[in-house]
């Protein structure tokens, strides 16, 4: 991996698409090397290209991959831990097992195996930066998503944990919890259904992924004493998890 020995390097998993794409995009543009991480290397690699970056597979499910993906990173300044996701949306009386293991692996598991991995690295930059993006369903419960919102708050629990684990190291963490982002979300956790995917969006103006990697850049590019510990951001059109306001015809 070329790295040029003054580069900050930023590392953003679930690159290939999204929040992650966008977030990517915004931090190669204020200067950073990004290392881009996801299970897809084809859209990765382009994206990389693109951005003057380091396209590397990430499946963080796996603990082989993930540490492949730690160990070859010579530093890392910014963790961006974005990769995550839902499947289904099922009452817990029909909940399935494996969705939920699914969604414990991505968004619990797999943030603890890269951000453990990394803190030494991150500490060892003398300025470093975990933002882990969870979600609105890491503050609300709703029906149907007991799987989502219950792997998202042990994220965040995990994520908030850090936060005085690492008090006197020189790493600032930050947590952004959006509401409803058209992205592919929707289309993974309705298994490509298309029809079901937009309505979640449908009368709405839903935010897009790159309202959240602007405030992913303003975050990282504030003065290191300065720790925005949580933002969430919802469409005007969201008041709640579950509550909003559409126009349709
Ligand atoms: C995505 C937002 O409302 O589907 O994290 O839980 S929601």
């Amino acid at each position: 991996m070329s790295i040029s020995p003054d580069s900050r390097v930023a590392v953003v998993t679930g690159a290939s698409s999204g929040i992650g794409e966008a977030t990517a995009r915004t931090l190669a543009a204020q200067g950073f090397h990004v290392v881009v991480g996801a299970r897809r290397l084809d859209r990765l690699q382009k994206l990389a290209d693109e951005i003057g970056g380091t396209a590397l597979e990430l499946d963080v499910t796996d603990e082989d991959s993930v540490e492949a993906f730690t160990t070859v990173l010579p530093r890392v300044d910014v963790l961006i831990n974005n990769a995550g996701g839902a499947k289904g949306l099922a009452p817990v009386t029909e909940a399935v097992e494996d969705d939920w293991r699914w969604m414990w692996e991505t968004n619990v598991i797999g943030t603890l195996r890269v951000t453990k991995a990394l803190i030494p690295k991150l500490i060892a930059s003398g300025d470093g930066l975990i933002v882990t993006v969870t979600s609105v369903a890491a503050f609300e419960a709703y029906d149907n998503g007991a799987g989502y919102t219950s792997a998202k708050h042990a994220q965040a629990v995990l994520h908030r944990t850090l936060r005085g684990e690492l008090l006197g190291q020189p790493v600032r963490l930050t947590e952004i919890a959006p509401g409803a982002v058209e992205t592919e979300f929707s289309l993974v956790r309705f298994e490509g259904d298309r029809e079901r995917a937009d309505k979640v969006y449908e009368g709405i103006t839903p935010l897009v992924a790159q309202d959240i990697a602007e405030i992913i850049g303003f975050v990282a590019s504030r003065p290191s004493h300065v720790d925005l510990d949580q933002i969430i951001v919802k469409p005007r059109d969201q008041a709640s998890a579950g509550r909003f306001h559409r126009v349709t015809d």
